[in-house]
């Protein structure tokens, strides 16, 4: 399947992303392959990812479908779920976090096409 994201580098916490990014029929990137995980979106922050383990503790799902993840990338003892996150984030590694989904980060919007 063909995507086309665009950068946004205002930042937003994680449900305001996600709300910005459906209000332009898009959602929050969605990486499921480390060719597309690891592409440099930025080089120099983290930012937002459409994951998140908010219905069940330790069950992360795609939130544009609600599936389960089919491809990972934590960082090391990551995820912690530590005092609560429920969120994703994308390090500049290209390592995963989950996160306080009250964290104001930049995001990527992507569109299927
Ligand atoms: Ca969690
Ligand atoms: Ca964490």
């Amino acid at each position: 399947m063909n995507k086309c994201y665009r950068v946004y580098t205002d930042t937003k916490t994680h449900d305001e992303a996600q709300a910005f990014c459906e209000s332009l029929g898009t959602h929050l990137l969605e990486p499921t392959s480390s060719t597309e995980n690891d592409y440099e979106f930025f080089t120099d922050t983290s930012h937002w990812i459409g994951i998140h383990d908010s219905g069940t503790e330790g069950n992360f799902v795609y939130e544009s479908t609600g599936a389960a993840i089919t491809y990972e990338n934590w960082g090391i003892n990551e995820p912690n779920n530590l005092g609560s996150e429920q969120c994703v984030m994308k390090f500049s590694s290209n390592f995963w976090n989950d996160d306080s989904c009250d964290n104001l980060l930049p995001f990527v919007c992507e569109t299927a096409i």
